[in-house]
């Protein structure tokens, strides 16, 4: 088998995604996601420059040795552009050799190890009150797990509040806008939202928060450990992630499990916060990784030290980076959560899935491949925008991490 044609589709159903499609000779052709939220076109032009060309005429059956050509071809190891392109030609590769087999990726990767995928939904409101609503609204859709972001006072566009209730999408058309913030002012709402969610919903509820990367280790330390009656399944990215290191600090202070890394795209990136058990769950996903084969390579790592895994799965991964994921989760003893943020339902038309959400799962179907598609002319439907994630500024005006 030989890939006659790899093909660079971006497509803005609400929001931008790119994706790859690997035609190869014998018909079969993949799907792989390359998004990366306001750089899209950056991995686009990585893909159909730097890629595309080498990949046509080879076998889509060598995956790792593909995988391996790519990764040290460029010299220029890891990042997030290289990476996601990387991500985008994996996940095309798995779909094409499970569309061989006639059966799903998982089945390949040594079966489900699981019946479902444990998910958790994006709650968020104003204030105390409207965020409490929220996470009882997404209970009554069947959800066991959900995170909790809220207003607030004093701050106005908080991360994680306030662009919808199922589909909240941070980026925004036009160049980036900018928010202020204050650690302070956030500080002094969390704990409260947390003791009032627990004693409004009970012992059994999955409680998750997201703390963005805008914490010192001392304010993530005093945070956990305010957190830690309300006892939630994880505080994620409470210091900049690239500091692994400040992680000792916050892990010393505060029983309250942790999670980071979904910024990260390589096992690099979290060696020592997986090797220490300086985390609980690691958030990198196929799409970051280097596709499923990259996932894989870190949840194996952090499998040996009782690290489990919480990929990522916010609406700028797209339905392909979704399936893939599923795929990963299904098939990983230590896999932990995964985030799912529903997509509009334009997103949905465009790229046709077989998983489907469930009682608080995700099932991946049994289509073989991926499990999803892409309408290509429905897609032509939605050009390109230019969006971009906000950037952060503290009340004085000094930049902060968003
Ligand atoms: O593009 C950035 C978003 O994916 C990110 O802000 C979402 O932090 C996020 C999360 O946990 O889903
Ligand atoms: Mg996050």
């Amino acid at each position: 088998m030989k890939i006659v044609d790899a093909k660079v589709i971006i497509t803005s159903p609400g929001r931008n995604f790119v994706t790859l499609k690997l035609t190869t000779d014998s018909g079969i052709t993949g799907l792989g996601d390359g998004t990366l939220n306001g750089r899209e076109l950056a991995v686009a032009s990585y893909l159909s420059e730097h890629i595309a060309p080498l990949l046509i005429g080879r076998d889509p059956r060598r995956i790792e040795d593909i995988w391996q050509y790519l990764y040290h071809g460029a010299y220029w190891r890891r990042g997030p552009v290289t990476m996601s392109a990387i991500s985008a030609v994996d996940m095309a590769l798995w779909d094409i050799k499970g569309k061989s087999f006639g059966a799903p990726v998982h089945e390949l990767l040594g079966g489900a190890c699981r019946d479902g995928v444990l998910v958790y939904g994006h709650a968020n409101g104003s204030d105390i009150p409207d965020t409490i609503a929220a996470v009882q609204n997404y209970l009554g859709m069947g959800y066991r797990a959900v995170r909790a972001q809220t207003g607030v006072p004093g701050l106005t566009g908080v991360y994680g509040v306030g662009r919808g209730d199922l589909f909240y999408e941070p980026a925004a058309k036009g160049w980036p806008s900018e928010e202020t913030w204050s650690t302070e002012k956030y500080l002094n709402v969390v704990p409260d939202l947390f003791n009032q969610l627990r004693d409004t919903v009970g012992p059994d509820v999955h409680l998750l928060h997201d703390g963005h990367h805008r914490m010192t280790p001392n304010q993530a330390a005093w945070l956990g450990q305010r957190l830690e009656d309300a006892r939630l399944f994880w505080l994620e990215d409470v210091t900049p992630a690239e500091h692994q290191e400040s992680f000792r600090h916050v892990r010393n202070h505060t029983t309250t499990p942790l999670a980071v890394g979904e910024v990260f795209n390589s096992v690099h990136d979290c060696s020592t916060l997986i090797s220490e058990q300086l985390i609980d769950y690691i958030r990198t996903p196929p799409a970051r990784a280097g596709g499923i084969t990259g996932a894989r390579k870190i949840a194996a790592f952090a499998e040996v030290y009782g690290v489990k895994t919480g990929f990522h799965g916010a609406t700028d991964l797209s339905p392909v980076a979704m399936a893939a994921a599923l795929q990963v989760d299904l098939t990983i003893p230590n896999f932990g959560i995964q985030e799912y943020m529903r997509h509009t339902p334009e997103t949905d038309a465009v790229f046709p899935h077989s998983y489907h959400f469930a009682d608080g799962y995700l099932h991946a179907g049994t289509a073989p491949g991926l499990g999803v598609d892409i309408d290509e002319t429905l897609a032509e439907n939605f050009p390109y925008v230019p969006a971009y994630l906000p950037v952060n500024r503290l009340e004085d005006g000094t930049v902060h991490p968003w």
